[in-house]
C-alpha cells in the first residue's frame, strides 16, 4: 500500500463529495461514505456468515454477513467485491447481482463508533474453499437461509445491525 485506505464520502443525496482516509473517517461522528455488504452462495443453497474478528474496531466478534468492505476512490463495485473476497476470504466471486440497490444505514457499535453507509447489497456465488483471513474473520458457517433470516429477527443482538435490517428488508 503506498497510501492508507481510502473510502468515497457522500453527500445525503448519494453523490460523491471527495475521500477521507478509512480509519480517521470511523469515529463517533462518522460522516456518510459508500460501502457494499454480500451475501455469498454455495452449490447447495447456503449462504456464507462470517464472524468478525476479535481484533477489528467495530462489531469485534460478531456474526454478519459474507463479507462487506468501502470501494476506493475510482475503484467500481465488483473490483472492490472481488477484492474484499480475496482478501478476507481467499474466495472468487462470480454472478454477482444487487439485491438491495438503496441500502442505507447508520448504526453504533457498543464501543461507541459509529457506521454510516450507502451500502448496496449484492448477492455472489461461489466454489472456492473459505480460507479466512484471521485479520478480518474469526470464523465461518454455511447456513440455511431461511433459518438465518429466523434466527437475525428472533435475536438481531446476536448479528451485525446491518445484516438485520437487509435480511428484514429481503424478506
Ligand atoms: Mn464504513
Amino acid at each position: 500500500m503506498t497510501h492508507p485506505e481510502q473510502v468515497v464520502l457522500l453527500d445525503d443525496n448519494g453523490s460523491a463529495i471527495g475521500v477521507a482516509d478509512k480509519v480517521a473517517v470511523h469515529t463517533t461522528d462518522t460522516a456518510l461514505h459508500l460501502a457494499f455488504s454480500c451475501h455469498v452462495y454455495n452449490e447447495s443453497g447456503q449462504v456464507l456468515v462470517t464472524r468478525r474478528a476479535l481484533s477489528k474496531q467495530t462489531w469485534p466478534g460478531v456474526w454478519t454477513n459474507s463479507f462487506c468492505g468501502h470501494p476506493a476512490p475510482d475503484e467500481d463495485i465488483a473490483s472492490a467485491i472481488a477484492r474484499r473476497a480475496a482478501d478476507e476470504l481467499g474466495i472468487v466471486v462470480t454472478g454477482l447481482e444487487v439485491i438491495l440497490p438503496d441500502f442505507r444505514y447508520r448504526a453504533v457499535d457498543a464501543s461507541g463508533i459509529v457506521e454510516n453507509e450507502v451500502c448496496p447489497v449484492y448477492r455472489a456465488f461461489t466454489t472456492s474453499v473459505v480460507a479466512p483471513n484471521p485479520a478480518e474473520v474469526a470464523e465461518f458457517a454455511w447456513v440455511d437461509p431461511a433459518s438465518l433470516a429466523t434466527a437475525a429477527a428472533a435475536a438481531p443482538y446476536a448479528f451485525s445491525p446491518w445484516l438485520g435490517w437487509q435480511l428484514a428488508q429481503l424478506g
